[in-house]
């Protein structure tokens, strides 16, 4: 059901729009006004369709989901939406008609910054597969005002830059403030019997705020459906008698000020737990006030409604559905308890314990002192419960209070009826590591859902070229069912196919390279192998295992030896603000950079390229033109990663070690079309006398390498080169780069080796591809919707749909 405009028509909803919004003909538009004009057109394309699948989910009873993420990275909306709503053609070529440029347009919508990697992409990836199938599911998550933060380095090093999205509108939300819900925080709360028997709950002294929602719909593939992403903004309660100060507006401002506020201290913390419950609770409370609105009680809420929690942040809804049961509907705690279970579910998306959230108590009874006393007594009768069956040592370590800590993990597992990880090997590893006590009681609840990327984006939208050459191949039915991308395989020994793979992936690299030119002013060659990794800066991710590669490289040149093949090697990543060691690794890679990029003896065998404010945009330019796909974590670390799909898919051929989803990869390509180095999970688990000293000392490659962060072989740089020099010798390289440095070296070396034979090459680009399909989300959402939530699917994977454009 694909919109059905004419260019004609939208030609004239074009220039009338422009006249509506700013009273001015085309011509004297500026192109940010063309965008907000064109995206205002598009967004009426689906006003009624919106309108109408909200309609049509009251009307049915049909069960809901709620995302509760407090990360989103929807990427820009409008080419997405207009690929969704089958309308891209008529658009671009109606621009034309115009005389106006679609791409150059485009560039001026702002990218929604609200997440940081992953876990933020992964929730905006299920949105658009939820909605594509018909499933009716919701985001809910906040409206920060300056998201994460634009990242420049300046000398090298990162500066964190207010990254101020909102400054011009965003032309994709509706604000409902009839829709704003009220959140108390701290004060005094106690309860108080009324005259019908029930319990009260009294407040005082609370600082209330109020939550105002946003709406975004998000579009479904053609199929008429659009679901809502609600993201709450904080302001302070108003009436006419209202006065605030100064410090109570920055007070509530705050709130929704950034994402993740600095937690390395008190304040920082503090504003984060206040984030996480401003907007569950405003999330929760809205839900069972619409349910409240068609239903006359709460008995079959559990039915009709379905809470996800994604990762451990939203965990406290499940006290505050409990509240709201309780305090405002007046259930029994036995009954709310029920329904509470039957409503949440949640996903585990990390295996370091450091990120496993959890909150001094008594920050935790001042801040949400109602929160405290339900999860007070949750700790209670699950002990109660338990204790017997289980033992006091089993229970005590896994109750969600324990050493003046709430834990917020266990506080999801416990209140939900199913807990996931995101690859195999994390669930499995969540269920002997991380959360096996609770495994232990719950083993029914414990299911695998592995992670998926949507092939609308990171194809269709991100890869035009390709897109075209697989629809010329094989069809264009893989766009409504990816796995039909494996009929791809029977060209590996077609020469014009393999032709025309190259030439795509060299326009790719060409576009690319433009780019790195317009924005950093190096040029690289694109006969290179454009070696990527792209993603957040972290120690477990081992850029530095990347690095210790091309300082590898840059000595062999300097010793007057050539490169097997010229390489460009890529990065993209963001640091957290906090996190030193990770901002000292970007310092040295942009010395690196800078260093071997300027040096005269290099020439273009070697480039090093770190592409500053990574995000969706910035990933939908690398990712169509890598040839390696870096995915090089240590092994048990990584839940599932996701860049290592889209870079599969993109026909990038993977240099990875068996951890998170890498392992299915391999499952499904074996060794020949990927590249495996590496400790493998049990290895890392029985390596007990690891002494990375001994490796230094004794093997001369990798001493040579090392030394140069300290004898001043890499130039510009301050403490760096000694902190990063002591952490993988002194402090015994906590994630076993020197293990795994030769394996690496070898791997990379049998990496240029298939470079060279571009007909072998090509065929492995052509298996990646094809194998892809699998590790599409819109897989992965229906195995959410039919274990997990129990929801319907309107338009299941594979079902047919028109396809004009
Ligand atoms: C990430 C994981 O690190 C990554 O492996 C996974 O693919 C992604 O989640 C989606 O599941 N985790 C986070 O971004 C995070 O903040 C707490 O975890």
């Amino acid at each position: 059901m694909p919109v059905d405009i004419t260019e004609e028509k939208f030609v004239e909803d074009y220039k009338t729009k422009m006249l509506e919004m700013y009273s001015i003909d085309d011509a004297d538009a500026s192109r940010a006004q063309q965008y907000r004009v064109l995206a205002s057109v598009v967004r009426d394309y689906y006003a009624q369709n919106w309108r109408n699948t909200l309609l049509k989910y009251q009307q049915n009873d049909r069960k809901q989901v709620y995302y509760f993420s407090i990360e989103f990275l929807p990427g820009r909306f409008l080419t997405q939406n207009m690929l969704n709503l089958g309308i891209s053609e008529v658009v671009k070529s109606g621009l034309a008609k115009m005389g106006l440029d679609f791409d150059k347009i485009a560039q001026h919508e702002p990218e929604p910054g609200l997440g940081n990697g992953g876990l933020g992409r992964l929730a905006s990836e299920f949105l658009d597969s939820a909605a594509s199938e018909g499933i009716a599911m919701h985001g809910n998550g906040i409206r920060y005002q300056y998201g994460l933060f634009k990242q420049e380095f300046i000398n090298g090093y990162q500066v964190e830059l207010l990254d101020d999205w909102l400054r011009n509108g965003n032309i994709w939300e509706v604000r409902r403030e009839n829709r704003a819900c009220i959140v108390h925080f701290g004060g005094n709360v106690w309860l108080k019997e009324d005259s019908l028997g029930h319990f009260r709950a009294m407040y005082e002294n609370t600082e209330d705020v109020i939550a105002v929602p946003y709406d975004i719909g998000i579009v479904g593939y053609r199929n008429g459906t659009v679901n809502n992403l609600r993201l709450w903004s904080a302001e302070l309660p108003y009436n006419e008698h209202s006065r605030y100060t100064l410090a109570e507006k920055s007070r509530v401002n705050d709130i929704i000020e950034i994402l993740y506020p600095d937690d390395s201290n008190y304040e920082g913390r503090l504003l984060r737990l206040k984030q996480e419950y401003f907007f569950v609770s405003a999330g929760v409370q809205s839900i069972v006030r619409s349910y409240r609105k068609h239903h006359r009680n709460l008995n079959r809420l559990g039915q009709r409604i379905a809470i996800h929690i994604n990762d451990t942040h939203p965990a406290m809804a499940v006290a505050e559905l409990m509240r709201v049961l309780m305090d405002e509907e007046f259930l029994s705690w036995e009954k709310a308890w029920n329904i509470t279970n039957q409503v949440m579910s949640y996903t585990n998306h990390t295996l370091l314990s450091e990120a496993l959230e959890t909150w001094p108590e008594d920050m935790f009874a001042q801040t949400v002192p109602r929160i405290y006393q339900i999860i007070k007594e949750i700790d209670r009768r699950f002990k109660e419960l338990m204790i017997p069956i289980h033992g006091a040592d089993l229970v005590n370590s896994v109750a969600p209070l324990g050493n003046g800590q709430v834990r917020m993990a266990y506080l999801a597992v416990i209140g939900s009826h199913s807990v996931n990880g995101v690859a195999k090997i994390h669930t499995d590893l969540l269920t002997t590591s991380v959360l096996n006590g609770l495994y232990k009681i719950f083993p029914e609840r414990f299911n695998n859902k592995t992670n998926g990327v949507t092939f609308r984006r990171w194809l269709q939208v991100a890869n035009p070229g390709l897109t075209t050459l697989l629809d010329d191949k094989i069809g264009n039915n893989w766009h409504r069912d990816p796995n039909l991308l494996k009929g791809f395989n029977i060209f590996d020994k077609d020469k014009d196919t393999l032709d025309a793979v190259a030439r795509v992936k060299h326009d790719n690299k060409t576009a690319l390279a433009d780019f790195i030119s317009e924005t950093l002013r190096t040029k690289v060659n694109t006969h290179a192998i454009f070696d990527v990794q792209i993603k957040r800066l972290h120690a477990y991710k081992r850029q530095l295992l990347h690095v210790m590669y091309i300082i590898d490289e840059y000595l062999q040149i300097k010793a007057g030896h050539k490169l097997a093949n010229p390489r460009v090697h890529i990065f993209a990543a963001k640091a957290a603000p906090s996190y030193y060691y990770a901002k000292e690794i970007i310092k040295i890679i942009n010395e690196l950079a800078n260093q071997i990029n300027h040096d005269p003896v290099v020439k273009d065998q070697l480039k090093v390229i770190f592409i500053p404010n990574y995000g969706v945009s910035i990933a939908e330019k690398i990712i169509p033109a890598a040839d390696v796909s870096e995915q090089i974590s240590l092994a048990g670390k990584e839940a599932s990663g996701t860049s290592n799909m889209k870079l599969m898919a993109n026909g990038a051929v993977t240099l990875a070690t068996l951890d998170g989803a890498n392992i299915e990869m391999h499952d499904s390509l074996g060794d020949d079309d990927m590249v495996i180095f590496g400790l493998t999970v049990p290895e890392v688990e029985n390596y007990h006398d690891y002494h990375s000293a001994d490796i230094y000392n004794k093997d001369v490659r990798i001493k040579r390498i090392l030394d140069a962060f300290i004898d001043g072989t890499l130039k510009n740089i301050e403490t760096e080169g000694r902190d990063i020099f002591n952490s993988l010798v002194q402090y015994n390289d906590q994630y076993f780069l020197l293990a795994d440095y030769e394996s690496y070296a070898k791997a990379q070396d049998r990496i240029d080796k298939l470079y060279q034979d571009r007909t072998r090459w090509h065929q492995m680009i052509i298996h990646n591809i094809a194998a892809s399909g699998r590790f599409s989300s819109d897989y992965t959402i229906a195995r959410y919707a039919e274990n997990i939530w129990q929801v319907d699917i309107d338009n299941p994977v594979g079902s047919k749909f028109n396809e004009q454009n």
